[in-house]
Order: structure tokens, then C-alpha cells, then sequence
């Protein structure tokens, strides 16, 4: 019997960061985040690319794009969705979320979901570089031990 475990190196990957514009305040954070943990671990800076996109709904048809072209070893999904006065929040969230998991089974690419959900800015501030860590940076990282586990497990 063999275990694996994946290892946060990134050295020769190709990552793209899909990121919403709605609450770019936090999604740049996010994006910040994200490209810090992965030039850490071994990506090179021109191999990870930023495609900005409206929203967080449209996050997921942009990931697939991306998946399907080959250029990258993972994508992850970079958005903010902030609860307001109606049932859209539900339903953009609900989409992000399902769309990104979709993509990452129909297309085999790694594909993490830095998209947080949250009912105040205050929460999204905590989760975009202070005290709640930075959701950007672990689907980063998150990216790098799947792609990793893997590469791993079926070269074995
Ligand atoms: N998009 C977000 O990324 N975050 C939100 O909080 C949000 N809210 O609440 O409306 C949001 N809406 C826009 C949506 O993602 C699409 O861009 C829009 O519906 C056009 O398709």
C-alpha cells in the first residue's frame, strides 16, 4: 500500500487566476494573495496569468476556457460575493461555486475556489489578508498539492 501526499512545488507550472472585478477591492487582495504563495513555491512570475472578468458568475466559463486550452497545469477562481438586500446573492454564489467544480471534473485541470461568500465587507476584509488568513493564497496553495498529489500518485 502506498500513501501519497502532495508538495507545495510549483516549479515549471502554469497557473492562471480567474478574478472577478465586482468587490475588486477584496479580489485584488485575493489576487495579491494567490500570486504571492505561488512565486514562493517555485512558479515563475510570467507563468502565472490574471484574466479579470465581470463577476463572480462569469468566473467559471472563463476557468473552462482556460482549462480547455491547454496552457495551464491549474486555474483558480478569485471572487467576492457579498450578501445584499436579495435572493442574487444565493443565486450568483450557488453558480460560482457549483460552475468552478464542474469545470475541474469535465476537464481534469486542477481548478480551486478562492471565491468567499460572505454576509459583510468587514468578513470579506478578514478573509482577504487579515485576520481570517487569505482565501486567495489557500486556493493557491490548494492548487499547487492537488496538481502535486496527482502528478504523484499516477506516476507511481
Ligand atoms: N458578482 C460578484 O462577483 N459578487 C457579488 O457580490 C455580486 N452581487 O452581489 O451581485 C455579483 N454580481 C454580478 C454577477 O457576478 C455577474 O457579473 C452579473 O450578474 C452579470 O452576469
Amino acid at each position: 500500500m502506498t500513501t501519497f501526499h502532495g508538495h507545495l512545488d510549483g516549479t515549471d507550472l502554469r497557473v492562471a487566476l480567474v478574478c472577478s472585478r465586482f468587490n475588486d477591492l477584496i479580489v485584488g487582495r485575493l489576487e495579491h494573495g494567490a500570486r504571492d504563495v505561488l512565486v514562493r513555491h517555485g512558479v515563475a512570475d510570467d507563468a502565472v496569468d490574471t484574466v479579470w472578468v465581470p463577476g463572480a458568475w462569469e468566473i467559471p466559463m472563463v476557468a473552462k476556457a482556460l482549462a480547455e486550452s491547454g496552457r495551464y497545469d491549474a486555474v483558480v477562481g478569485l471572487g467576492a460575493v457579498m450578501r445584499g438586500a436579495t435572493y442574487h446573492f444565493e443565486v450568483v454564489a450557488n453558480h460560482s461555486a457549483a460552475g468552478l467544480a464542474r469545470v475541474a471534473l469535465d476537464t481534469g485541470v486542477v481548478v480551486t475556489n478562492g471565491i468567499v461568500t460572505v454576509d459583510t465587507m468587514d468578513q470579506a476584509l478578514e478573509r482577504a489578508g487579515s485576520k481570517a488568513g487569505n482565501k486567495g493564497a489557500d486556493a493557491a496553495m490548494a492548487a499547487l498539492e492537488t496538481f502535486d498529489v496527482v502528478r504523484r500518485a499516477l506516476a507511481d
